[in-house]
């Protein structure tokens, strides 16, 4: 039995803040390296919630939408273990949001981090930062059984109720 959620909520607080400052280091003219790099999916890495899947292999649509009224529709997804599912995620709000994919306590975390840092910005397979009227699409495996979650992580909105939740039986 492995024990995911420690080093995962360290990795994950890593790479945001690592983000955070690359955005840094490269707003003085610097040229960004490019925006998403390739994933290498047959060798993406498990974690407690899963893994990053292949959008070509994967069939399975749930669209959901996020809205300004701090919701997302549906916020309650069954699943069956194993499956693959590509999330399309229209923003239909006048402001950003965000759909990240974690475990719980996670988010929380996460979440309070972010009213400190607000300027953060994800680039995680498991996380899209959606414009107002914007699509964005992940693809995830859940490999484990579990109750799951996504949240919106710009300040506020978390707290707010923004928050659904993936029951993989
Ligand atoms: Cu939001």
């Amino acid at each position: 039995m492995k024990h995911f959620s420690k080093p995962r909520l360290s990795a994950l607080l890593g790479a945001c803040s690592l983000i955070g400052f690359t955005a840094l280091a490269y707003a003085h003219g610097a040229e960004a390296p490019s925006d998403k790099q390739a994933i290498d999916h047959a060798h993406a890495e498990d974690s407690a919630f899963g893994k990053a899947a292949d959008p070509k292999k994967t069939k399975r649509i749930i669209r959901i939408e996020m809205n300004d009224k701090l919701r997302f529709i549906p916020d309650k997804i069954t699943l069956k273990r194993g499956a693959a599912v590509k999330f399309v995620i229209k923003n239909t709000g006048k402001m950003k949001h965000e759909f990240v994919l974690g475990m719980l306590d996670e988010l929380k975390e996460h979440s309070a981090l972010m009213k400190k840092f607000p300027g953060m910005e994800h680039d995680e397979p498991s996380m899209a930062s959606v414009a107002p009227g914007k699509s964005a699409e992940i693809t995830w495996q859940f490999t484990h059984a579990g109750e799951f979650y996504f949240g919106c992580l710009v300040p506020g909105h978390f707290e707010g109720g923004m928050v659904g939740k993936i029951i993989v039986k």
